[in-house]
């Protein structure tokens, strides 16, 4: 695998996931796999766990890492294209990116959606521009559409936990006071529907997300009617995509509570974290034994040293 910035970026599928199983039984069976070789993380945004666990991923194969805040550290990119510079932006991202490349095997950025405008988020531009001007494989630590290491995770957390066959797993919007990317929602779906799982999308209505993504997936505008049986209860919020960025709703009804949890089949909660404990999810159900946040995000050093070690490989010696 060179680039991974989504599902579509990974060759076998099959052989990832056992490649991450293997990494959770024995993290530290490959510590010269990424030996003399530079990992880059540039971060446009925010982050804890992407950078702690891709950091520690990262160490478990004997890679470098270089770190760098690009919004606090380095000098301001101008990202359009043919634009006279003789504003406040002291850099083009094309050069900046291509000088990362020159001192880093393998790149990885995270970029957030302005969410201002929807044709200009989902073109990816600022991931593109890594992509195009690197000139070495490229890591998505979350774009403005993807968040594919999140899913990936959340994968490894399903099947860990999973006490049928083929569980029932809900994706279930829920409040924030700010206007927040579909993201992680996005790839959550794109992923699952690739799982053994029964995917129900539940959010009120106006909070659909692209028909990219959501294709077939059945979606519950009714949180009481989704919930019932589910093995999984996934809450995210997103903005709206048709509204785009738009926060539509504050409704209090859609905070995952222990009313509602007891609809399930004792589901497993879950959260990609940072969360807004009492406005996504009450007290008692982030901090119930059926809670999985916290291993949840324990898997994310999996899936980051698993898609790693495949991007590894691939560069060769
Ligand atoms: C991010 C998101 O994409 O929704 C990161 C998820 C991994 N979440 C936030 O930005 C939450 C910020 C807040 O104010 O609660």
């Amino acid at each position: 695998m060179r680039h991974f910035t989504s599902l579509y970026d990974v060759p076998d599928l099959g052989r990832l996931l056992r490649t991450a199983a293997d990494v959770k039984r024995n993290p530290l069976a490959r510590p010269d796999l990424g030996r003399g070789k530079v990992l880059g993380l540039i971060f446009f945004h925010s982050s804890l766990r992407t950078r702690l666990s891709t950091q520690r991923a990262a160490m478990n194969l004997g890679l470098e890492v270089i770190v760098m805040n690009v919004g606090s550290d380095a000098w301001k990119l101008e990202f359009a294209d043919g634009t006279v510079m003789d504003g406040d932006t002291a850099e083009h991202v094309r050069d900046a990116v291509a000088v990362m490349g020159q001192y880093c095997d393998i790149l990885g950025v995270r970029t957030f959606a302005g969410l201002q405008d929807k044709e200009a988020d989902y073109a990816e531009p600022v991931l593109q521009a890594f992509i195009d001007h690197a000139g070495v494989p490229i890591l998505s630590l979350e774009s403005a559409t993807r968040h594919p290491l999140q899913s990936l995770a959340d994968w490894v957390t399903i099947e860990t936990y999973k006490q049928v066959e083929r569980p029932k797993v809900v994706l279930t919007w829920a409040p924030h006071p700010r206007a927040l990317p579909q993201a992680v929602a996005n790839s959550f779906v794109e992923w699952m529907r690739q799982a053994e799982v029964d995917l129900v999308i539940t959010h009120p209505e106006g909070y659909e997300l692209s028909p990219r993504f959501v294709h077939d997936t059945p979606v519950e505008y009714d949180p009481v009617k989704a919930y019932e049986g589910a093995d999984f209860i996934y809450a995210k919020n997103w903005s709206a995509y048709y509204d785009y960025g738009q926060i539509l709703s504050q409704d209090r009804r859609w905070l995952v509570d222990a009313e509602k949890m007891a609809r399930t089949s004792e589901a497993h909660f879950m959260h990609c974290l940072p969360v807004r404990r009492n406005v996504v999810v009450a007290d008692a159900v982030i901090d119930s034994p059926q809670s999985l946040v916290i291993p949840q995000a324990g898997h994310r050093v999996v899936s980051a040293q698993a898609v790693l070690q495949e991007m590894l490989v691939h560069l060769g010696g």
